[in-house]
């Protein structure tokens, strides 16, 4: 599946293209039962509620479970990637992002870069957040909030590093920051039904509410870099941040349908 020039210029302005019904619903009745039995495994890889043992983020789990492995090789995906890095791309990390309702999820506001260049070594933000959407995500359920065009501002340095319980480090922008950012580009909510994709450069500002909602609203990301991108140090665990460069060859179209 291929951007169209219009998608591609509105990615560089905005930092973000959004693309409703990639996947089928049967296509994502398989990412569904998919997430639920990732969501129920354990391991460090997973990170729990604070409070609870219920999973909030399983990192790295496409190493392990075929439907998920397949998403991050399908061409739906990994076509507008390569169109938008220039290049081939490589899977730096993929994460699912749980959020059954209830209390659960919720993300301060932080550039994904921060920690990509930091903490991972990767010297350019040639890399892309690209989430799938499990669930329909509307205003009610803790959708992913964004804000359109600070991709542009590159790095912002204004941020206090926080470590959650398995290690994963999240830079939080400072309040500061967020309002002249805000101000200037405002905050823009990520919705869209199931099946849908949205693609955000590595260095858009973004963060969500806690889900207090009954509603499930689960998020697979398929974090990709450019092959010409690599990682150059590894403080981190190979779930938080893969170790294969090598350009992804995308998977027949209808690999999840099958
Ligand atoms: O899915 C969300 O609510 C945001 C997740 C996020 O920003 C992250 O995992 O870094």
């Amino acid at each position: 599946m291929k951007l169209t020039q219009t998608q591609i210029d509105e990615f560089a302005r905005t930092g973000v293209v959004f693309l409703p019904a990639v996947f089928t619903p049967v296509e994502v009745a398989r990412l569904r039962a998919a997430a639920d039995r990732t969501a129920a495994g354990s391991g460090p890889n997973v990170t729990p509620e604070p409070g609870g043992s219920a999973a909030r983020m399983v990192h790295g789990a496409h190493e392990y479970d075929s439907v998920l492995g397949a998403v991050c090789r399908h061409p739906r995906l990994i076509e507008p990637a390569e169109q938008l890095l220039g290049s081939g791309v490589y899977i730096h990390q993929s994460r699912l992002n749980v959020n059954k309702g209830l209390g659960t999820g919720g993300f301060y506001w932080h550039q994904d870069y921060s920690t990509w260049r930091d903490v991972d070594g990767l010297k350019e933000p040639r890399a892309l957040m690209i989430a799938v959407f499990i669930d329909d995500m509307d205003h009610t359920n803790g959708p992913l909030l964004y804000i359109p065009g600070s991709h542009t501002q590159g790095v912002i340095d204004d941020f206090d590093p926080d470590k959650d319980a398995t290690g994963n480090v999240l830079m939080r922008l400072s309040s500061a920051k967020l309002k002249s950012l805000s101000d200037a580009h405002g905050i823009q909510v990520g919705t869209g039904g199931a099946g849908s994709v949205l693609i955000m450069h590595c260095n858009i500002v973004h963060g969500s509410s806690q889900n207090i909602s009954p509603n499930s609203r689960t998020l697979f990301y398929v974090n990709v870099t450019s092959v010409e991108n690599p990682q150059t140090t590894f403080a981190r665990a190979p779930y938080h941040a893969g170790r294969d460069f090598t350009a992804i060859v995308p998977a027949a179209d209808n690999i999840l349908a099958a």
